[in-house]
């Protein structure tokens, strides 16, 4: 049960997302900027399938990209991606085909500008306590300093949240020894706020291990998926320390309020937090947005201190084509973006590009919904 449910979820992608994904792969597949690109992917498309439009383009063509976390250091953007590949590992429920090695840094002037990479910046043999699986990381710079952090699975099969450092935004990085203590899970994203403290926010459900953490306890035999009326599981928290490596304060779970005030339960898909979280300010308010997974959303929730609570406030995108979802949010040159990726290269779930469009808000802060893809 376990196996089908996931299988057909998180692994193989499904419905609407796999339809498209075949469906781009035949509109894709005559493009010249794409050639450099590995060969497009299985098609599940008939003849008479919708054809996707996209509402914008890969931002690289040579490698596949995902996970774009974006910062603005020094007036340019810099993007942190996942750096995906075929690396030939068979799915399973826990998404190991997603094996990617290493991470390339993307650079652009502006949005719409030349897209540089500049080539590996961190490689899985440099990080001494490694064993598989590089996933989606967050920079940082502050003290003079640029900050990686990353997560990747241990030597005992568990993820972990690494660190690694460097005098430059493109790298290369050095990672530190170890995982920096008492972390878990995936997908870090850092914040520092107005004041000078920075915040690591993280966590991940299914594949990215979350439900098996209480507290500090590893229990690896936890089901995926909790009770409908269970208080959905929250992403984790944590102050950073002065040196950027190590945890200041206890690990918090953030909770996700609905309009009411009540927690979101684990039930409320198209609500609940499942992996990918982003933590921006905008006029006073944080934003903490992030993807539903299994429903492949982003949302957005708002509250008043850095660490929550936040109150679920709604959709900033709607599915993209494949089955992951995940973002990033800046400012630049006065106008807001959202960093996103889809499949439209390949077709297949874990070869994934990234992309970016810009994020509008009404008058009251709310954010407008994004349709990454319209079909014709
Ligand atoms: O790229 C691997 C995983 O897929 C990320 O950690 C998740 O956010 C999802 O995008």
């Amino acid at each position: 049960m376990l196996v089908s449910r996931l299988s057909k979820a998180y692994l193989l992608g499904f419905g609407l997302p796999l339809l498209l994904a075949g469906a781009a792969c035949q509109s894709n597949s005559s493009s010249s900027e794409a050639t450099t690109a590995p060969p497009a992917a299985d098609s599940a498309a008939t003849p008479t399938a919708a054809k996707p439009k996209f509402l914008s383009a890969p931002l690289v063509r040579d490698i596949y990209t995902a996970d774009p976390s974006a910062h603005v250091f020094g007036g340019r953007i810099y993007v942190y991606p996942s750096h995906d590949i075929d690396a030939g590992v068979p799915e399973d429920d826990n998404g190991a085909h997603f094996a990617m090695r290493d991470y390339h840094v993307l650079s652009m002037d502006s949005v719409g500008g030349r897209v540089t990479d500049h080539g590996v910046a961190l490689d899985i043999k440099d990080i001494p306590w490694a064993g598989r699986q590089l996933w989606a990381p967050d920079a940082e710079f502050k003290n003079g300093t640029y900050y990686l952090y990353f997560p990747v699975k241990d030597k005992q099969d568990v993820f972990r949240l690494g660190v690694a450092t460097s005098t430059a935004p493109t790298g290369p990085f050095k990672a530190d020894p170890q995982p920096i203590a008492g972390s878990y899970s995936i997908d870090p994203n850092v914040f520092t706020d107005a004041d000078g403290q920075s915040y690591l926010y993280f966590g991940g459900i299914w594949g990215g291990q979350l439900q098996r953490w209480r507290g500090a306890q590893y229990d690896s035999t936890v089901a995926p998926n909790q009770p409908a009326q269970a208080v959905a599981i929250g992403p984790r928290v944590a102050r950073l320390s002065k040196d950027m490596r190590s945890f200041a304060g206890p690990v918090q779970e953030v909770q996700i309020l609905d309009e009411n005030g009540k927690p979101l339960l684990a039930g409320d898909t198209k609500r609940r937090f499942f992996e990918g979280g982003w933590l921006h300010k905008y006029q006073g308010k944080y934003y903490y947005s992030y993807s539903t997974g299994d429903t492949h959303l982003l949302v957005y929730a708002v509250g008043d201190k850095p660490t929550g609570p936040f109150t679920y406030k709604g959709v900033i995108m709607n599915p993209v084509q494949g089955w992951t979802t995940h973002h990033s949010i800046i400012e630049h040159k006065g106008k807001w973006y959202i960093f996103y990726h889809d499949t439209e290269l390949s077709g297949k779930t874990h070869l994934r590009n990234v992309k970016v469009t810009e994020l509008k808000r009404r008058p009251d802060g709310s954010i407008e919904t994004i349709e990454p893809l319209v079909t014709q």
